[in-house]
């Protein structure tokens, strides 16, 4: 019994030092609650290959996972730590103020770490020492009188005790979330007020027929809720549009600038379609999107600033874009001033940016990878070069650089599909962004390769539908697929892994035909 209510004051100790650090990370910043800071500190750390198997297997819940995981630890510790107290009451509190100072390193060491993010860490853990302190004195015999209580230990006075330091951390923890929702009412309302300008450069015509219109294809244009999400970020960050600067300096910026969103959207909006792709993407995998962009030309605005590329003989090669959360994304700064669309984006898909997505402002070029090219949340440009400095998935063994890869995909039949006999239409999308898709074939049990028809094109940065008509035989087959670029160049059947610089292969799908 005695062993049960320690164990319980162990976890309302716990309790009560997440609740009330809660309440203090709503005062400083939400992104420093323990759980969060110690959640990202573990991302941040995370080997790729391990970060490729979350992404894989949990998708976007891989940060809920990854919450839960710390949650279940912390739990059998606050058990740990409750029974701990039962024979050293002092050693039971020092404990819990030791797993408030990994809070606290974990949330000052994140790329953004300011020494304020320490407070919700320890002030939550001197809560939690406080109430473990207070519950396991409960659980001693009375000493006074000699008068023992049955049991050995004053049960009412714990059970009271306990109710009100659960109560009270409870209250502490709902005034917290109500506090950080009332700061990020402000973000929301700023997206909501929030007049995107009619763009002074519309997006070329979608040629008809872009959209094959074929059952189990994937959409021309993803709609913004189903559009992929590939961040770091276990709070998503909300700012404030009024609030938000973005900065450009470093080498060769011999004019620096500092623009609010109202001057950025000022400039002379342009509008284009634009495929975005992750390097985490396996072969036929589902992080690949696209959408209709709205926002400037960064070349034109770093052309202003006096940048120019090093084949004009400028001293920068890496633009490294920085976000509010601390993310780093280096991209060459030859490919952004090539003459491509790379785009400071405000909007998608005729929207502001969803906050999921990088509001108010992100980064997006046409033909890289995500990592090296799309920074979300952003809020600084510098120009630096690649031998002075590797970004954030750089230093986590990916490559510096990473143009997109020509891939296909099946979208339909599905795998272990079991369609009848007959014409059955194969169809997908391929993508290849700066590159464009000139020719897709299928072909069925390694036999000959057949042409697929490809929906009109929409640009080379814009990926392509396509379909075969399969005359589809009983029994089981394989259907393989490949494309080939404007290059000329056919995607290669060497099968490689997303690290360090994305995935090759054809995409196969086995079916069963009835
Ligand atoms: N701030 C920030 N920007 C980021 C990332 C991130 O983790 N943090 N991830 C990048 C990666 S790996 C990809 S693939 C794209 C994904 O953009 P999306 O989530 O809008 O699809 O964002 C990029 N921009
Ligand atoms: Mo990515």
């Amino acid at each position: 019994m005695r062993a049960a209510c320690a164990a319980l004051s162990g976890v309302i100790a716990g309790f009560s030092a997440l609740a009330v650090a809660e309440l203090a990370a709503a005062v400083v910043r939400p992104e420093a609650g323990p759980v969060t800071a110690v959640g990202s500190a573990v991302i941040d750390r995370t080997p790729p290959a391990l970060k490729d198997f979350a992404v894989r297997n949990f998708g976007t819940n891989d940060k809920l996972v990854l919450e839960l995981g710390i949650l279940a630890i912390l739990a059998l510790f606050a058990v740990a730590v409750g029974l701990l107290a039962l024979r050293h009451r002092i050693a039971g509190s020092a404990a819990v103020l030791v797993f408030g100072a990994v809070g606290a390193v974990a949330a000052v060491g994140r790329p953004e770490g300011r020494v304020s993010d320490a407070l919700p860490s320890v002030v939550g853990a001197l809560a939690g020492a406080g109430v473990l302190y207070l519950l396991s004195g409960r659980l001693y015999p009375a000493r006074s009188y000699g008068e023992r209580p049955a049991g050995g230990f004053d049960r009412r006075g714990f059970v009271v005790a306990a109710g009100v330091a659960a109560v009270a951390s409870a209250g502490a923890g709902l005034l917290g979330r109500r506090l950080t929702s009332a700061v990020q009412a402000g973000a929301e309302a700023s997206r909501r007020d929030l007049k995107l300008p009619a763009p002074a450069s519309p997006a070329p015509a979608v040629p008809a027929g872009a959209e094959l219109g074929i059952r189990g294809l994937s959409p021309f244009v993803t709609p913004n809720k189903d559009f992929y999400r590939v961040d770091t970020a276990l709070v998503v960050p909300r700012v404030d549009a009024g609030a938000w600067r973005l900065r450009i300096h470093g080498k060769g910026v011999s004019r620096p600038v500092t623009l609010s969103l109202r001057e950025l959207m000022g400039r002379g909006a342009v509008e284009r379609d634009i495929t975005l792709t992750c390097v985490s993407n396996e072969v036929g995998g589902p992080y690949v999107g696209n959408a209709r962009w709205l926002g400037v030309r960064l070349a034109d605005l770093l052309r202003e600033a006096g940048v120019r590329p090093p084949s004009e003989g400028g001293r920068a090669d890496q633009l490294v874009a920085r976000s509010v959360d601390g993310m780093t994304i280096g991209t060459p700064v030859e490919d952004v001033m090539d003459g491509r669309e790379a785009l400071l984006a405000f909007g998608m898909n005729g929207e502001p940016l969803p906050f999921t997505h990088g509001f108010p402002v992100r980064m997006v070029v046409p033909g890289l990878y995500g990592y090296v090219s799309a920074c979300k949340w952003i809020k600084d440009i510098e120009l630096t070069t690649f031998d002075a400095y590797d970004a954030y998935w750089v230093k986590r063994s990916w490559s510096r650089r990473a143009p997109i890869k020509t891939q296909a995909r099946i979208d339909t039949p599905r795998p272990f599909a079991s369609p009848k006999a007959g014409t059955v239409p194969v169809a997908g999308v391929a993508w290849a962004q700066h590159r464009g898709i000139t020719r897709v074939e299928v072909r069925v049990d390694g036999g000959p390769w057949h042409p697929a028809r490809l929906a009109p094109g929409a640009g080379r940065d814009v990926w392509r539908q396509w379909v075969w008509e399969w005359p589809a035989t009983p029994g089981s087959h394989t259907l393989e697929v490949r494309a080939t670029d404007g290059a000329g160049a056919t995607q290669t059947a060497r099968r490689a892994g997303t690290v360090p610089d994305g995935a090759t292969g054809w995409h196969s799908v086995v079916v069963d035909v009835t």
